[in-house]
């Protein structure tokens, strides 16, 4: 039997991919979603003087290959949905057209930033009208940063468009505002549902960039007739899903009616669990959590760790050394070198800017006065070790919040491949991780724009077609009074 066919694509900061879902059924009633992916192509940032920059029209010009592609193995999606990395967005001018290259995340212009607007707010309000942790890409500072800069950009632009809009706009021709990805600028008050038109005012922001948010599983339009004419397909419409690629991850993430705890393990590490709304203590604020919209009414109470960003880094350093070793053998490497020797706490700040990793790993060791990893082996099981502990950190953080107890954590993306981080982290909590599936952004993706077109009724549902369709593999913990020992040193870092 043929189903509903759709089309995913899932932009993550180190790779795009494009994924075709197909609803499949036995005819008893049992679906399935068949998940094959046709493209993926690597995202690099490009540093362009001053400035960081993503290249978003490689981006397009990569999606417009997948539509092609998918048309040519004769898949015929009937929509399409983007999701992205959130945060970031790019100005249009009156006429529609895109000025510049969006910024990365990663553009150090927004240092000190955090402090500055801290100090003229106050952090307990910001907190309380945003909800988010203060992390320096977060919108609102990148926007100050340009308005600080005195960026001309700023008066001319009619619109801004966050990534996941901006993608499918330059398809479309149509502009809409997403609310999962809305609710990652800190210019959205989660209390009012509505942008902070006060924050922006007193930041010098023009508040008339800012479109409605509308829910995930909105139909926004179909492939303008410039796109359907240049790859020769059929009009295919856009659904606006959860855009935000850490609320399309939750949202397939393979859980029944009970309360849990999830780990999206990708570039970041977004730990958290999922809420009714949002939870905009002061206990809150001070863990240094955030609550993110997520699809279907829920709020999102997670904690923003540094992740596999430091692989990566350590990794593009010994490729660019010409010393090219994959993710399998580096993982390889780490299970042969001597365990506990070294530790770093992976959300130091010094971390978060690309470049000079493997350094900045060495320092830190130096630093708290542990031997200094030397071999590729040796940093790669200092990270991994490190994360799965920060992972426990985080999970007792999140079981203070909401005064809950988690049985196990459910992990997705493509950081589960690393089955050795998963061991370390199901030893580190001293409990089951379950692990699966690999592509939960591209698959929730595809689980709103089901909901869009009513093969699937709620999130609830999508759930469940979720854990039919995919396996999951389950670590179980080895009791070890190593990771403890282990764990007392990590806290004496003395981060939250
Ligand atoms: P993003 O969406 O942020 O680009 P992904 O979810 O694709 O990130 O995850 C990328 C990470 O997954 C890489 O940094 C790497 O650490 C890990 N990874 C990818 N493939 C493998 C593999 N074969 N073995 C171990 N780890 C892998
Ligand atoms: C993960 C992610 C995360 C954001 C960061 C910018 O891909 O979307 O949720 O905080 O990128």
């Amino acid at each position: 039997t043929t189903g509903t066919t759709v089309l995913a694509f899932d932009m993550g900061a180190s790779s795009g991919r494009a994924l075709i879902g197909r609803l499949a059924s036995d005819g008893q009633g049992n679906r399935k979603l068949e998940v094959t992916e046709i493209h993926r192509f690597p995202n690099h940032a490009v540093q362009v003087g001053a400035h960081l920059h993503w290249d978003i029209l490689r981006l397009l010009r990569e999606m417009k290959k997948s539509i092609r592609f998918a048309f040519q193995k004769g898949y015929e999606p009937v929509t399409f949905g983007v999701d992205t990395w959130g945060v970031d967005f790019g100005l249009l001018d009156a006429n529609g057209e895109l000025l510049g290259n969006p910024y990365h995340y990663r553009d150090p212009h927004t240092e000190g930033l955090i402090e500055e607007v801290g100090a003229m707010f106050g952090q307990e309000t910001l907190f309380r009208h945003s909800g988010l942790q203060f992390m320096p890409f977060n919108t609102l500072y990148q926007l100050y940063a340009m308005k600080k800069a005195g960026s001309p950009k700023l008066d001319v632009a009619e619109t801004l468009l966050l990534t996941p809009d901006l993608l499918t706009y330059l398809l479309t021709g149509v502009k809409s505002c997403e609310f999962t990805m809305a609710t990652t600028t800190q210019l959205f008050d989660p209390g009012t549902q509505a942008w902070n038109k006060d924050f922006m005012e007193r930041l010098g922001i023009p508040s008339h960039l800012f479109l409605d948010p509308v829910h995930p599983g909105t139909i926004v339009g179909p492939l303008s007739s410039e796109v359907m004419d240049e790859l020769g397909v059929p009009a295919m419409k856009a659904v606006a899903v959860g855009t935000h690629d850490t609320e399309s991850a939750i949202a397939a993430v393979p859980a029944g009616d009970d309360p849990f705890a999830y780990l999206v393990c990708g570039t970041w590490s977004l730990l958290g669990t999922e809420m009714a709304g949002p939870l905009l203590t002061e206990e809150t604020m001070n863990l240094e959590f955030s609550n993110e919209g997520g699809v279907g009414g829920t709020y999102q109470l997670l904690k923003n760790i540094m992740g596999l960003w430091l692989l990566q880094e350590c990794k593009r350093e010994w490729d660019e050394e010409g010393n090219e070793i994959d993710f399998p053998e580096l993982v390889r490497m780490a299970e042969q070198a001597a365990p506990f020797r070294s530790l770093v706490h992976p959300d130091d700040p010094r971390f978060f800017a690309h470049g000079g990793m493997v350094d900045k790993i060495r320092a830190f060791c130096e630093e708290t006065g542990q031997p200094v990893p030397q071999s590729e082996g040796e940093i790669v099981r200092c990270i991994l070790e490190s994360l799965a502990l920060r992972y426990r950190q985080a999970l007792e953080q999140a079981e203070r919040l909401t005064e809950r107890v988690y049985s196990g954590l459910h992990m997705v993306g493509g950081g589960i491949q690393n089955k050795l981080l998963c061991r370390f982290t199901a030893n580190a909590l001293g409990k089951p991780v379950w692990a699966g599936p690999i592509e939960a952004s591209a698959i929730g993706n595809m689980l709103l724009q089901l909901v869009a077109l009513g093969e699937c009724k709620d999130l609830r549902e999508a759930r469940r077609l979720v854990a039919d369709s995919f396996p999951v593999e389950v670590y179980e913990p080895e009791t070890s009074a190593e990771w403890t020992a282990a764990y007392e040193r990590f806290i004496g870092f003395g981060r939250v």
